[in-house]
């Protein structure tokens, strides 16, 4: 049976794009915080209002209000295995997904982050030219990446962990999904 899954990678890494692909092809629910948060950017709701300035900036928007939103998104059905695109970025992050799961008996993810070179991803993100797209946003997103790479990487990928694998994200979509199937154990489909 499929399990849940959790998306680490730099922006524009492709994580997004992947998750779409699991979602349409392979039954999954997609949680992913950067979509939830726009969504309430456009609704103008109180998560929404708190989240647009952090973004505009590049920053990480404070982990009490992503994780509220989360949890929201939680879905009751534990048969369908969760993408989580984008979350955890933090440690405590990481250890509220933890405990969520543990109180509503979901199972514990796989792990999977998306390598790829910075100037990579930023001449995607580049083409792809979302509000949040700006050079200067960029440069601030990926120094707030790297700040957190090491400890959210380490949390996950330990001598007592299996649920931890890489994959190349620089390589092109299909070659990368290919990538992502082996590692989930999953057989392409049709
Ligand atoms: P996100 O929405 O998560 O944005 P992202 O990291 O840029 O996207 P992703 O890696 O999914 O790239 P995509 O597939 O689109 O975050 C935006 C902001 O929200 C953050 O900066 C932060 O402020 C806030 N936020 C979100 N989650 C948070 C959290 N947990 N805590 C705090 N704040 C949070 O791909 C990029 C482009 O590349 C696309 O145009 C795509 O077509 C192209 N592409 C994809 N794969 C490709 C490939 N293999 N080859 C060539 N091009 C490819």
């Amino acid at each position: 049976m499929a399990t849940n899954v959790i998306f680490l990678g730099a922006p524009g890494a492709g994580k997004g794009t992947q998750a779409q692909i699991l979602r349409e092809k392979y039954g999954y629910y997609q949680i992913s915080t950067g979509d939830l948060l726009r969504e309430n950017i456009k609704r103008g709701t109180p998560t929404g209002k708190v989240a647009e300035s952090f973004m505009k900036r590049g920053e990480l928007v404070p982990d009490e209000v992503i994780v509220a939103m989360v949890r929201d998104a939680l879905p009751a059905d534990r048969a369908r295995p969760v993408i989580f695109d984008g979350f955890p970025r933090t440690i405590p992050q990481a250890q509220a997904l933890d405990a969520m799961l543990k109180e509503q008996k979901h199972s514990l993810p796989r792990v999977v982050s998306f390598c790829i070179a910075l100037r990579e991803a930023e001449e995607r993100m580049l083409v792809r030219g979302r509000e949040d797209d700006a050079a200067e946003t960029i440069k601030r997103r990926f120094e707030v990446f790297q700040e957190h790479k090491r400890e959210i990487e380490g949390y996950y990928d330990n001598p007592s962990s299996e649920r931890f694998v890489e994959i190349d994200a620089s390589q092109p979509v299909e070659v990368v999904t290919r990538q992502l199937l082996r590692a989930l154990e999953l057989r392409a489909a049709s």
